[in-house]
């Protein structure tokens, strides 16, 4: 179970957040008087310098007030130093990561984000880290501007093709296993139902040490809530986002052959042959997707994906249910 938001904000769940917190509440609530006052002052003004009868058609100048002036000159001369020396403080503290931070590289793509962890594995669309511990994100685009966003852990960073660039966080202890949503925060025009960036939602799970050494060795595993493998499969390719090739009803084949009906179906392809949809050849589809390219379909690539043995059971359960 999540730990809850507030009316404004959702749950605070990294170490950095509640300083965000603090200085986000900080700057509302002074907007909130500024703005009162203002309006309450303009309010009494018209009324006090209404138009009279047999009153002055001009308003009279009323000379210089020396304290007044001052007094707005400075108020938000202090006020401007101390929220700049309050946010830079919060933002060395996000740039600079802790030496024992454990590296993770980030990698994303039109449309998908992908984590590689020290020890080699790569999961695909979802990240698995210990809570407790710093975890710094090193990140890279292989083509155009993305922007990772996890607004649960206040934190926020474009991803910038040619360029690395880095963000770290400490997730908080909970007595239990839990999620953190990822957003990509880069601006574009496309629906999210067929790509663009508003589709790279991915997940963080936060889980405890012991999980984690778990996952390292094992890789990843079916989330508990889902019952099936199927399921599993299902979620994997939405969080994947082979959608926005792959259609699910048979009309559209394009840019992408259908997923409908593809197991066991006899498919063409380029250079001559054909294949069955087999296991195997889904597999290979999905992990060296270059080995066998369906014919007419060379206009655009398929990008490789690293999936488990584990998780391309769960794919292949999924596309078989796809009538
Ligand atoms: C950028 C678009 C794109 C994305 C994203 C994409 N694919 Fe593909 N996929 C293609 C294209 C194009 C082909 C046909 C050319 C080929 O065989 O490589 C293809 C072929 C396939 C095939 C073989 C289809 C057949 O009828 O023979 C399978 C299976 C497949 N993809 C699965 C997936 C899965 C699973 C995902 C998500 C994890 C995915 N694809 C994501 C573009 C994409
Ligand atoms: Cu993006």
């Amino acid at each position: 179970m999540n730990p809850q938001g507030t009316f404004q904000l959702p749950p605070a769940l990294s170490e950095y957040a509640p300083r965000v917190d603090e200085l986000y509440y900080f700057i509302f609530w002074i907007s909130v008087v500024a703005f009162v006052a203002i309006c309450v002052a303009l309010v009494l003004f018209v009324w006090k310098f209404r138009e009279r009868k047999g009153g002055p058609t001009k308003g009279a100048q009323s000379g210089d007030h020396h304290a007044l002036e001052l007094f707005w000159t400075f108020t938000p001369l202090i006020l401007l130093t101390v929220l700049f020396h309050w946010g830079f403080k919060d933002y060395v503290a996000a740039a600079v990561a802790p030496d024992d931070a454990i590296q993770i590289r980030v990698r994303a793509r039109q449309w998908a984000w992908e984590y590689e962890y020290p020890n080699g594995m790569i999961t695909p669309g979802e990240l698995t880290i210990p809570m407790g511990r710093p975890v710094k994100l090193v990140m890279s685009s292989d083509d155009v501007l993305h922007s990772y966003f996890v607004p649960e852990f206040r934190i926020k960073k474009d991803v910038v093709p040619g360029m690395y660039s880095s963000l770290w966080f400490q997730a908080i202890m909970q007595p239990r296993r839990y999620d953190a949503q990822v957003y990509c925060a880069e601006y574009c025009g496309a629906r999210g139902d067929t790509g663009g960036h508003s589709a790279m939602l991915s997940t963080i799970h936060v889980v405890t040490g012991s999980e984690y050494e778990e996952f390292l060795r094992e890789g990843p595993s079916r989330p508990t809530d889902l019952q099936t493998d199927t399921q599993w499969g299902e979620l994997l390719v939405t969080q994947n986002n082979c959608l926005s090739c792959h259609h699910t009803d048979a009309a559209t084949t394009l840019p992408a052959p259908s997923f409908a009906g593809i197991f066991g179906r006899h498919q063409s392809l380029e250079g001559g042959g054909e294949v069955t949809v087999d296991e195997n050849y889904i597999r290979e589809s999905m992990l060296t997707p270059q080995a066998k390219i369906v014919r007419t379909y060379t206009a655009i690539q398929m990008p490789p994906f690293h999936f488990s043995d584990h998780q391309v059971d769960a794919i292949i359960a999924y596309l078989k249910t796809i009538h």
